[in-house]
């Protein structure tokens, strides 16, 4: 079976974003690959956590892919740092990175505005352990949203310069994007993508948000100027909201677009606020009946089930890179 890899930063809410771009993803590959979920604590501290909260949220992180539907029993779940190997491989991808190819990453260009004398070298890095990350694990495919395609495009160059350079220790992974939900927008302005660090809590609807809270976000979603419900270049409001209601009914957008043919932007918006709620109702019931403890357990037995093939991997890269073991 073919290894997939993938993982989300405790460094926020999870929202639906993350859900339609990624884990909606991973559901779907549990029974045909040997899938490996990860909660990225070392790359949230890439930008400044608070200590207490980056715990609670590493568990929380847990417990959504629980109770979004990740089985442990067919995919393996863990948090990075349980797993030393993640920060050591990057060390030595380090050693074959140029610095023009960190310093054209779109992320960290969007993340640095306005702060460069605070910026981490951790946050310039990100890409390196995030390569790292896939590496180790020999992993064929990473399914994420759209935002991290330049990434996995990184960890595809090391991998060919490493292989090329020492020998052939590496997989060459490949990003697997969906073609709807890889870029879910931000409700307050959907011409940036939504995500856990907005400004606003307007910009997502949080997996764990009350239905109150989504009706009251839903309501205040920006839309586009004129009356008509319809997907387009010039709707980037309404193309969002409606794939949004799209996926998670299971309709093409088109379909949608139909069924409110000559309804108001607020008839529309109260059904989506309903099917989302009504989405998130079984989720949110299964995460609130998880415990800590239990989560901890199946994190730590993840863990110990994958350590074989971090260990392994990393013999061999150091094996051909000269490093005495
Ligand atoms: N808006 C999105 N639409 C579709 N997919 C998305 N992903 C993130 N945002 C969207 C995908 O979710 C996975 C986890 O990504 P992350 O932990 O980096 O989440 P985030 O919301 O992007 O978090 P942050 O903290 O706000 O980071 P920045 O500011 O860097 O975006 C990934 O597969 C991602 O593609």
């Amino acid at each position: 079976m073919e290894r997939v890899f993938s993982g989300v930063q405790p460094s926020g809410v999870l929202h639906i974003g993350n859900y339609l771009g990624a884990i909606k993803n991973w559901l779907e590959l549990q029974n045909d690959y040997q899938c490996i979920f990860c909660v990225v604590d070392l790359h949230a501290i890439t930008v400044p956590q608070e200590p207490k909260e980056l715990l609670a949220k590493t568990i929380e992180v847990a417990k959504i892919y629980l109770a979004a539907g990740i089985d442990p029993k067919k995919s393996t779940i863990f948090v990075q740092s349980h797993i030393k190997e993640h920060a050591e491989l990057a060390w030595l991808l380090n050693t074959i990175t140029r610095i023009p190819e960190l310093e054209r990453m779109t992320q960290f260009k969007d993340k640095i505005r306005g702060q460069k004398s605070e910026v981490s070298m951790g946050l310039f890095d990100y890409p390196v352990l995030m390569a790292a990350d896939i590496l180790l694990y020999k992993a064929a495919k990473v399914p994420v949203g759209e935002d991290q395609v330049q990434h996995i495009e990184l960890a595809r160059s090391l991998a060919q310069r490493f292989n090329g350079r020492f020998s052939e220790v590496f997989i060459i992974p490949k990003p697997m994007v969906r073609k709807e939900g890889a870029r879910i927008m931000g409700l307050d302005d959907p011409t940036k993508k939504m995500a856990k660090s907005a400004n606003s809590a307007y910009n997502y609807i949080a997996l764990t948000d009350s239905p109150d809270t989504i009706r009251e976000k839903i309501k205040k979603a920006m839309t586009d100027s004129g009356k008509e419900i319809v997907s387009g270049p010039d709707k980037p409001a309404l193309a969002n909201l409606l794939t949004i209601h799209s996926l998670l009914v299971g309709q093409p957008v088109v379909e949608v677009e139909q069924q409110y043919q000559g309804k108001s932007y607020a008839e529309f918006k109260n059904d989506l606020a309903e099917v989302i709620i009504g989405f998130l109702e079984p989720v949110q019931k299964k995460y609130n009946a998880l415990d800590d403890s239990e989560v901890l357990k199946i994190l730590r037995a993840g863990a110990k089930k994958i350590q074989p093939i971090a260990t392994k991997t990393m013999a061999e890269v150091k094996k051909v890179m000269g490093i005495i073991e």
